[in-house]
C-alpha cells in the first residue's frame, strides 16, 4: 500500500509477468492521467467478466483512473455486478458481507489512521443501488451522519442486475422487469436527498457521458473524503441485460437518461468548499 510495495525488487522486475512490468513502469502509481491519456498508460483494471458494453464498467475504469493515490487506496464493495470489475483492479479490495460496507469502511479508515498518522489512505465503497440503499441502508445512513471520512460510489443501475432484474429502491416508479412483472410500485429513492439531509459534505449525481468530468468527480470525492468528511457520488451505469438495451445503444442512452433526469448536479459544504479552493489553488 505505497510506492515501495508495488516497485520490485532490484533484479527481480524483469522476471515478474509482462502485464506487471507494464504496471510499474508505466502504470498510474505515483501519477495522475487525464481522461484524453486513456489508451496510453496500463490502467489499473483491464480485464474484467462483466458483460459487453456494459456501462457500469466504463464507469468503474474512469474511476480508477481518477483516483488520486491508488497506492494509497483501499475499496470495500458487496455482491453485485460491479465487484467483478473492482475485484480486477491493482487496488486492495475488501468483499464486505452485505449490508456492512459503509460500516466496514469506517472502521478501516479509522484503523488507518492510527496504524499510519504520517500516511493518509483513501477508503472508498463501491457497490450497486441494492447492495447501497436497499441491504446496506442503515450502514450507509450511519457513515454520513457520523460523518466518517471516506468516499461512497453509489453504481446505480436501477435494478439487481447480478441477481437477474429484481427491483430495487432506485428503480423508477413503474418500470417492469423481469422480477418485478407488475412494474415499481413506489418511487425512486432520493438519495441525493437523504445525503443532504446527513450532511455529506461532497455530493454529486453523475452520468458516464463526460469522461474528464468524472474523472474531476471522483478526485474532489476522494481529497474531501480523505481529508473532510463524508462524500457521495451516485452515477447511473445502466444494465443492459436488465434493461434490454443493445450495446451499441448504450452511450446513447446515457446521454437521454442524463438529459431526461440523471443531469450533472455537485453540492458541496462551505468546509469543504474552502478546502477544495486552496487544493485547487496550489496545484496551479
Ligand atoms: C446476504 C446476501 N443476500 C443476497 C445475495 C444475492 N445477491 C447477490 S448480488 C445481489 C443484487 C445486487 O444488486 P445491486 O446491489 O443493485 O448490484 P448490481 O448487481 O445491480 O450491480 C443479490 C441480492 C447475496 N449475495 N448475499
Ligand atoms: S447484468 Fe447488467 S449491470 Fe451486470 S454486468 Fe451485465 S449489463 Fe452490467
Amino acid at each position: 500500500m505505497s510506492l515501495d510495495t508495488v516497485r520490485p525488487s532490484p533484479g527481480f522486475l524483469e522476471h515478474l509477468p509482462i502485464e506487471y512490468q507494464d504496471l510499474v513502469n508505466h502504470g498510474q502509481y505515483g501519477k495522475q492521467y487525464k481522461a484524453s491519456d486513456m489508451g496510453k498508460f496500463k490502467e489499473l483494471v483491464e480485464e474484467h467478466p462483466m458483460c459487453a458494453g456494459c456501462a457500469m464498467t466504463l464507469f468503474i475504469r474512469l474511476v480508477f483512473i481518477g483516483l488520486p493515490r491508488p497506492e494509497h487506496t483501499v475499496i470495500v464493495g458487496t455482491a453485485g455486478c460491479g465487484r467483478l470489475a473492482i475485484s480486477q483492479g491493482n487496488v486492495p479490495f475488501i468483499y464486505g458481507n452485505y449490508g456492512d460496507t459503509n460500516s466496514t469502511a469506517s472502521g478501516l479508515k479509522r484503523g488507518l489512521e492510527l496504524r499510519f498518522p504520517n500516511q493518509k489512505k483513501d477508503v472508498i465503497t463501491m457497490c450497486g443501488d441494492g447492495g447501497l440503499v436497499d441491504i446496506g441502508f442503515q450502514g450507509l445512513m450511519h457513515s454520513w451522519f457520523r460523518n466518517e471520512k471516506f468516499t461512497t460510489i453509489m453504481l446505480d443501475n436501477e435494478v439487481y442486475g447480478n441477481t437477474g432484474g429484481q427491483e430495487s429502491g432506485m428503480t423508477m416508479k413503474g418500470k417492469v422487469l423481469k422480477m418485478a412483472p407488475r412494474g415499481k410500485v413506489d418511487e425512486k429513492m432520493d438519495v441525493v436527498g437523504l445525503a443532504k439531509v446527513a450532511g455529506v459534505d461532497y455530493i454529486a449525481r453523475i452520468a458516464p457521458t463526460n469522461p474528464g468530468r468524472v474523472l474531476r468527480t471522483v478526485r474532489r470525492a476522494i481529497l474531501i473524503g480523505r481529508e473532510i468528511g463524508s462524500t457521495y457520488i451516485q452515477a447511473y451505469t445502466s444494465c443492459n441485460i436488465e434493461y434490454s438495451i443493445p450495446t451499441p445503444e448504450v452511450m446513447k442512452d446515457a446521454f437521454a437518461i442524463e438529459k431526461e433526469r440523471y443531469g450533472f448536479e455537485e453540492i458541496i459544504s462551505e468546509r469543504a468548499q474552502k478546502f477544495l479552493d486552496e487544493v485547487e489553488k496550489k496545484k496551479k
